[in-house]
């Protein structure tokens, strides 16, 4: 059975959520400088983001979650919900925009890894100005 369209809307956050975390060290390493480089810890941030990204979240953008539940608030715009093909499409771009990184992670070169870093950064950007709300 089709999870619960409230837990449908809390569990893409949360993927979403864990996504942008992962990509905020990559960042503190790579591109401020805030924080040291650690390949391990950069490698791990990119596969996680990778296997988030090429997981097939697009399922928990199913009927009955294109609006707030209760306390349970989505950012999609309802027009994500009326072009899931362009969706899946930008999708796809993430998931291998996201492998690209994860490879260019697992070698070390942080230069490569820089770019690959903004180019999955336009992905997720990509997609949200044209279907999420805030
Ligand atoms: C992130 C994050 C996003 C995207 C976006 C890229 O790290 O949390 O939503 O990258 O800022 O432009």
């Amino acid at each position: 059975a089709a999870m619960d369209p409230e837990k449908q809307i809390e569990t893409r956050q949360a993927g979403f959520s864990y996504m942008a975390w992962n990509m905020g060290k990559i960042k503190a390493q790579v591109i401020d400088g805030s924080v040291e480089y650690n390949q391990q810890q950069v490698e791990a941030a990119a596969n996680t983001i990778a296997a988030i990204a090429n997981s097939g979240i697009g399922a928990l953008f199913g009927p009955g979650t294109e609006k707030d539940i209760g306390d349970v608030r989505t950012s999609a715009d309802p027009s994500l919900f009326e072009n899931m093909q362009d969706v899946a499409q930008l999708a796809g771009n993430m998931g291998t925009a996201a492998n690209t990184l994860a490879e260019k992670a697992a070698t070390g070169d942080q230069s490569e890894i820089r770019m690959a870093f903004a180019e999955v950064g336009k992905t997720c950007k990509a997609c949200h100005d044209k279907y999420k709300m805030d």
